[in-house]
């Protein structure tokens, strides 16, 4: 599961975060977290975002108190979660056990450029998460410890932040469906059944 810098690969990791996963509903922030869900296989219930950079916790957010039963997966990046920083207090203030982060941090911002990002120099989003009140946390930078962070994404024992330093390769991109009313009806509909959309 390492690359060749010795980082962690980041669709090895995410195809561990999805395997056998039931019930998880998975939202990913924009670019190649979006690109990598989809790559180890598209799935109804996989919101992946186009856009609405720093909205990917919040979103996971909502969908975690709106669906309490099922484990809720934000996969995204550094930079997307830098964005979206101060909805790691909103998220330990309403604390769903049932929500996971974790974040692909590559250090960069990999989707535009690669421009170095604040994590390259010291910023640790860890501590910013809890700082903001998230008690369960976890940073990952070995393959050994995947199977503890997969567990810990389904453990409704959260809300649980996790960072994973991985490799900053521009992967081949796999996208997934573009519209933003297909993706939000399609998991409607595999969360309420074929009349959700007619509530
Ligand atoms: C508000 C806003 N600002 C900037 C962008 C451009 N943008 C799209 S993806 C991205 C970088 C995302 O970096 P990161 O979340 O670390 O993901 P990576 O590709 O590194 O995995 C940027 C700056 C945007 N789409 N929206
Ligand atoms: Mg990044």
């Amino acid at each position: 599961m390492r690359a060749a810098s010795g980082k962690l690969d980041r669709r090895e990791l995410v195809r561990a975060l999805l395997a056998d996963r039931g019930e998880l509903l998975v939202v990913a922030g924009l670019g190649a977290p979006a690109w990598d869900i989809t790559a180890v296989g598209d799935h109804p219930c996989n919101f992946p975002l186009w856009g609405g950079m720093g909205g990917a916790a919040m979103i996971g957010l909502g969908l975690a108190l709106a669906q309490p039963a099922r484990p809720v997966l934000v996969i995204t990046g550094d930079g997307e979660m830098l964005m979206g920083v101060g909805s790691l207090a909103s998220i330990a203030q309403q604390a769903p056990p049932n929500l996971a982060i974790v974040v692909q941090d590559n250090e960069h911002y990999g989707e535009t450029g690669m421009q170095q990002t604040a994590t390259a120099h010291g910023t640790d989003l860890v501590t910013m998460a809890e700082g903001a009140g998230i008690k369960a946390t976890m940073r990952v930078t070995a393959p050994e410890q995947v199977p503890a962070l997969v567990a810990a994404t389904r453990a409704k024992a959260g809300p649980f932040f996790a960072v994973a330093k991985v490799d900053a390769a521009n992967l081949p991109l796999v996208l997934p469906p573009r519209e933003g009313a297909i993706l939000q009806a399609r998991m409607r509909e595999a969360l309420l059944g074929p009349a959700a959309h007619l509530a």
